[in-house]
């Protein structure tokens, strides 16, 4: 895979900022977005919305920080580091999305935001309040440059179950009216075919995206690995479409590599460009 340039020692890199939970774990969360910024050469920086107590087998417990020290977080980075593209993750609550949202529209920046609207883990485990839905809808999807759902993500937010290629376009037109600018709709394990399409759109016209499906019972982090991607070239200056490839490219690398961890479920690997330089 084609890799995005990296800065000279010494330059200060682009920055891109995630907004989301901490995985104690180290599998998903804000620990799997750090380790994607680090590995593409971008300086990652973080507002913990809320801390999550999990292992490999699930999530145990959540902890929801207090919203003054979560918008804090992102006012006094985005006023002094700067940066040049975010992307959001678990924010756990009505509250959180309303303060997030209000603090991202007050910063009045043009900067691009990734919404992956992180509803359960992947054990089932919920990372969001059933009541913080309509906030997804109505406050966090309008501040949205892309949005990219799952496909049980996407039953939850536009009540339509994506079971093959015109439902998927119908959950895409949904998605987009909620606001974003892009609606990504994750094919998962949609079709049974080695691809797992997924599917692009901005009102107008669809992108399809098929990379080699890779099946690994790990990959716990994957979707979170692909929003940090796709966020890191939109710093870039990617226009979307070739950003979503970038990502899309990126976490089927960091699949293929994944490893075993704990009883369960092991993480996807972005490191696997440092265990091939060894
Ligand atoms: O992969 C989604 C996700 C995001 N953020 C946190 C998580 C998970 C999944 O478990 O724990 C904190």
């Amino acid at each position: 895979m084609t890799f995005l340039p990296l800065p000279p020692p010494g330059q200060t890199p682009l920055r891109v900022m995630t907004i989301a939970g901490s995985d104690s774990g180290g599998g998903a969360g804000i620990q799997a977005d750090m380790r994607t910024f680090a590995m593409l050469g971008v300086h990652g920086c973080v507002a913990v919305a809320a801390v999550t107590v999990q292992n490999s087998v699930g999530v145990k417990a959540f902890h929801e920080l207090p919203l003054d020290i979560i918008t804090g977080q992102i006012q006094v980075v985005v006023e002094d580091i700067g940066v040049q593209a975010a992307k959001t993750g678990m924010l756990a609550s009505a509250e959180i999305i309303g303060a997030v949202a209000d603090t991202w529209r007050g910063l009045g920046a043009d900067i691009p935001l990734v919404v992956d609207p992180v509803c359960a883990s992947m054990h089932g485990d919920p990372l969001l309040h059933p009541s913080a839905l309509d906030s997804v809808r109505t406050e966090l999807f309008p501040i949205a440059t892309l949005v990219t759902p799952n496909l049980d993500e996407v039953r939850l937010i536009t009540g339509i179950d994506v079971v093959d290629e015109a439902t998927q376009r119908d959950a895409a037109k949904a998605l987009h009216a909620l606001g974003p600018a892009w609606a990504l709709v994750k094919g998962g394990h949609l079709r049974s075919s080695e691809r797992s399409p997924d599917l692009l759109y901005d009102g107008t016209d669809f992108y399809e995206f098929g990379e080699a499906r890779i099946d690994t019972g790990h990959d716990h982090g994957a979707g979170d690995t692909l929003a940090a991607a796709t966020a890191t070239a939109l710093a870039h200056g990617y226009p979307v479409p070739d950003a979503v490839a970038f990502g899309k490219r990126w976490v089927t690398e960091c699949l293929r590599a994944a490893y075993p961890l704990g009883h369960g479920h092991g993480p996807v690997n972005p490191l696997f460009r440092l265990s091939r330089d060894a």
